[in-house]
């Protein structure tokens, strides 16, 4: 089954999360060195950085359908994010885990540090 690193909108909490039902929570983890994260706002964009930081998020282990799914929810096909194998700090190193990285420009973007804070949104 794959295995997938979720950093944003994915996460527990936050408004995407619904689309990761019926996957299993496997844990926190932390990428190598060698990221960045950036605020889009709504959502957040993970790039690959030879001078960047090690990013948190969650990996889940998901059926093939689902990755389908989030595919389609991440904009694969438009080329907003590719999903991509990314090197994790243990427990996860040794595995094969894929995550979505952004494809568009982040220049001008504001860089956030370590992670994406789910945010706090009103009830309802
Ligand atoms: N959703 C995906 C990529 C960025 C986003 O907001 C995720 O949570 O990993």
């Amino acid at each position: 089954m794959p295995l997938v690193f979720v950093y944003g909108t994915l996460k527990r909490g936050d408004c995407r999360h619904r689309f990761m039902a019926g996957s299993r929570f496997l844990g926190i983890a932390t990428t190598a060195p060698g990221f960045r994260l950036y605020n889009l706002g709504e959502y957040p964009a993970l790039v690959e950085d030879n001078s960047g930081g090690q990013i948190e998020g969650e990996v889940y282990e998901v059926s093939p359908a689902i990755l389908e799914v989030l595919d389609e929810v991440e904009g694969v096909a438009d080329s907003l994010y590719v999903r991509k194998r990314l090197p994790l700090m243990t427990p996860f190193a040794e595995s094969a885990v894929e995550a979505y990285l952004y494809e568009g420009d982040i220049r001008g973007k504001r860089e956030l540090q370590r992670r994406w804070d789910v945010p706090l949104r009103p009830p309802g």
